[in-house]
């Protein structure tokens, strides 16, 4: 498909309520989004870069930067027919996996519409919906959290994801189970803590967690696999799985027992399909993380969420958990089951809401294929 032009958007979005992790506290989001324009269709990818470089070594500025004067470039070049294609368009540029993701998901959105069939079913889905859970930041007192336990398992959510900390784990746990002894739950350190702490850690073992998630180092397998053998609790790896590689490095020494997928971690949809295949065919059992994302990064996870490994419920929750007004129509809803459901539309499914958007971008720019004069 020729590619008549690449709109590359920033927009500024507060969120509802801040998001604290043990890296830092979110109130505003800075949305990159690309806008894939071909043979009078749109295909809309959305960058998952935090605003620092806090969960990965991608930001915000860092992955326009990138977007706009090497991966755009490349890709209205080289006009892909597939999704697929776009890991060999951008090989020359090493990592940046976070702007790599924006355009190919873009890509990948806009060959299922000219497909005429939801991007889901492009990519192998198999659900007709997909299980929600939710991850509750760090709050200012236990009280507080157990207010939103509450209010998120009332509203249907079939599994709660605890980040935590030195200092708010334990005894958070403690109160939580207290209370809710038989709820799916887990936790989410992002590498708060060092294998010196493999004793406190071994105490996590007492809750019954469904999983820890990256206890140790962002970039580390190996001292994972050294604390696996010593928990009865499951690991999950996020930040250190960057592509199959990594997850079959992971399993094979025994880092972790679930990963966790997020699709601008590893790149993009053909990554992310292939670490769930290779995940699979090992028995090891995946879900989709969530980077705070709008609408549109949403139904790129929703779509990736149905396919057969995906039988943990991931941090794909409801638009309004996150957002005063959304910028796709219809907003994600989840149901008092604690599912999303797959809509039959063609694509991503959710409309883009442009006139939102336009009133919403601080920054725009557009790439083009270079015209040839003569
Ligand atoms: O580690 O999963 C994480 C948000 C930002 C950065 C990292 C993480 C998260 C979340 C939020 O846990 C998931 C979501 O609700 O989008
Ligand atoms: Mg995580």
């Amino acid at each position: 498909m020729k590619i008549d032009a690449i709109i590359l958007r920033e927009l500024r979005m507060p969120l509802v309520r801040p998001f604290e992790t043990s890296f830092g506290v979110t109130r505003e989001r800075r949305i990159l989004l690309a806008e894939v324009q071909s043979e009078g269709l749109s295909g809309w990818g959305e960058c998952t870069a935090g605003e620092r470089p806090f969960f990965s070594s991608e930001s915000t500025d860092t992955a326009w930067h990138l977007l706009l004067n090497e991966l755009g470039p490349m890709l209205a070049e080289q006009s892909p027919g597939h999704g697929g294609e776009c890991p060999r368009i951008f090989r020359r540029v090493r990592g940046n996996h976070m702007a790599k993701a924006t355009l190919e998901n873009a890509i990948w959105d806009l060959e299922a519409q000219r497909e005429g069939i939801p991007l889901a079913q492009l990519l192998g889905g198999v659900r007709p919906a997909i299980p929600c859970g939710v991850s509750l930041g760090i709050q200012s007192s236990i009280d507080e959290l157990m207010a939103e336990i509450e209010r998120e398992l009332e509203a249907g959510y079939l599994r709660v994801k605890l980040k935590c900390k030195p200092g708010w784990d334990v005894k958070v746990f403690e109160r939580v189970r207290h209370r809710w002894p038989g709820i799916l739950l887990s936790c989410d350190a992002n590498s708060a803590y060092r294998l010196g702490d493999a004793d406190h850690l071994a105490g996590f073992d007492d809750f019954d967690l469904l999983m820890i998630e990256q206890p140790l180092w962002h970039d580390d397998f190996y001292y994972h696999s050294m604390l696996q053998k010593r928990l009865e609790t499951p690991l999950c790896l996020d930040e250190s799985i960057h592509n199959r590689r990594d997850a079959l490095a992971a399993i094979e020494m025994g880092s972790c027992r679930i990963i966790n997928i997020k699709l601008g971690r590893v790149g993009g949809f053909s990554e992310a399909i292939a670490l769930h295949n290779a995940a699979q065919e090992r028995g090891v059992p995946v879900w989709c993380g969530g980077m705070l994302e709008t609408g549109i990064g949403r139904a790129h996870n929703i779509a990736l969420s149905t396919l057969e490994n995906f039988t943990l419920p991931g941090d794909v929750s409801a638009s309004a958990r996150y957002w005063a007004d959304d910028i796709i129509e219809p907003e994600v809803k989840v149901s008092a089951q604690g599912e999303i459901e797959i809509l039959d539309t063609p694509g991503r499914g959710y409309e883009v809401r442009r006139d939102l958007i336009e009133r919403l971008t601080v920054r725009k720019e557009t790439i083009r294929a270079l015209q040839l004069v003569g």
